[in-house]
């Protein structure tokens, strides 16, 4: 039985470009074969339980404008939670969904208690699961909420903290497990710190390669088939964290043995946020063979802070789906909407209008990108840009067949003196314009 949150809107289907309904899809429509899959495997698309179940609409200046009827420390809120969500999922026609513990359940007066509710709302999940036949895309633990985490999960100083976090990882990644997620996400915001006056970095990595190895022994325990993903962030909650972002995450990883076990999920915001471009974060996990996964959705340029908005420029992301696409396109990973309201936005509605606006924005830039590949339209240009590294000389160079001293002598002998060329930026620019 329905919970009348939604009142009486109808599932969002294509209605085509020309459609002027704002809960319609102009541009996704989930069965167009691109690159010789469907859209909806292509995409992969999300709903993230937090952002638009758990959030309430608070901001540092002031509480919470939204007033959903599921707002409650109860089992029976949470269970309205759940109605409600699998309700707008099905409305949406997402296929995946992603949350933390604490979205999910009310917080219980011990450890055992916290885990008996998300247990029972694992079964809720799954019977869910099976009626509406979304999944889970990745389950994750929320190890920043509560004041117990204040100086970190994995680094606190307090062994009992690293005690009590990886009991609650277990218990995310037996949900996540029992629900068959693809993935499990590990997002560590009070992974780092506020002063370095109270911090043994060192001491703290150490806590974290073993903390993660831990987490990578227990997948392969239980045969959890998903993908664990570390989420970067460079700061915000804290003012340092330690997985600032792709590269420096890989070097951890490198450190603690783990680069073939642990890939990545990029978040737009968090690539921003630590001064890259999105399609930088993408390409570079592409090159160090980490992607997983995205967290789709967009900063405020000028705010300087982590807004999750939902995402609108089509250009911007379309270079980013051009790197997911070069990449090889989504395995397990897909595109989930860390990404909420503005707190004004107080209607139900709006919360689909948001969604399918992603979603129909996400498609449109998907489509854009994929014709750009297909036509190799940049690629066959950039290999033209190398081609001179096919001759014998120029291999042997990089294969380690040439000493710097040989490599210098043939300089002299041929008299080599290489003449600068175009790196064609605005023409390239301007093709890519053709497309978006
Ligand atoms: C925070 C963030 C998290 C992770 C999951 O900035 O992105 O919501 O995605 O913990
Ligand atoms: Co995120």
């Amino acid at each position: 039985m329905s919970t009348g949150f939604f009142g009486d809107i109808a599932p969002i289907t294509y209605e085509g470009p020309e459609s002027d309904n704002p809960l319609a899809f102009r541009h996704y429509n989930k069965d167009e074969i691109v690159l010789g899959k469907r859209m909806e495997d292509n995409l992969r698309f999300a709903v993230a339980y937090w952002h638009s179940f758990a959030w309430e609409g608070g901001d540092p200046f002031g509480g919470r404008t939204f007033q959903r009827p599921w707002f409650g420390d109860t089992m029976d809120h949470a269970k309205l939670k759940a109605d409600v969500a699998f309700e707008m999922f099905s409305l949406l026609g997402a296929p995946f969904y992603c949350f933390h513990d604490a979205d999910a359940r009310p917080e219980g007066k011990s450890f055992a208690e916290s885990r008996k509710n998300l247990e029972a709302i694992v079964d809720i999940f799954a019977a869910k699961q099976k009626q509406t036949g979304v999944k889970l895309l990745w389950g994750t633990a929320n190890l920043f909420s509560h004041r117990r985490f204040m100086s970190g999960a994995a680094t606190n100083p307090d062994p009992d903290v690293f005690a009590y976090a990886a009991a609650t990882v277990k218990s995310c990644m037996d949900a996540t497990k029992k629900l068959g997620g693809a993935n499990y996400v590990l997002w560590g915001g009070r992974e780092g710190y506020e002063t370095l006056l109270n911090t043994d970095l060192k001491r703290e990595d150490a806590q974290m390669g073993r903390f993660l190895n831990l987490v990578v022994e227990y997948k392969y325990k239980v045969g959890f088939k998903g993908t664990i993903l570390i989420e970067p962030k460079p700061q915000e909650p804290s003012k340092h964290q330690y997985d600032y972002d792709v590269a420096t995450v890989y070097g951890f990883l490198r450190r603690h043995g783990l680069e073939n076990e642990v890939k990545v999920n990029i978040e737009q915001g968090h690539a921003i946020l630590a001064g890259h471009l999105f399609e930088h974060e993408l390409a570079l996990a592409n090159a160090l063979g980490i992607f997983g996964s995205i967290d789709m959705n967009r900063n405020d340029y000028q705010s300087g802070w982590d807004t999750d908005q939902f995402p609108n420029n089509t250009p911007e992301m379309a270079l980013a789906f051009y790197e997911v696409i070069k990449g090889g396109g989504f395995r397990n990973g897909g595109t989930n909407f860390d990404a909420k309201l503005r707190r004004q936005s107080l209607d139900p509605e709006d919360l689909l209008i948001a969604h399918a606006g992603g979603m129909d924005t996400c498609a449109r830039a998907f489509k854009a990108a994929a014709k750009l590949y297909e036509d190799k339209a940049l690629s066959a240009r950039v290999e033209e840009r190398y081609a001179g590294w096919k001759s014998a000389e120029a291999k042997a160079m990089l294969s380690g067949k040439r000493s710097l001293a040989e490599i210098a002598e043939r300089v002299e002998k041929k008299s080599i003196n290489p003449e600068p060329r175009s790196g064609k930026q605005e023409l390239l620019e301007n093709i890519v314009n053709r497309y978006v």
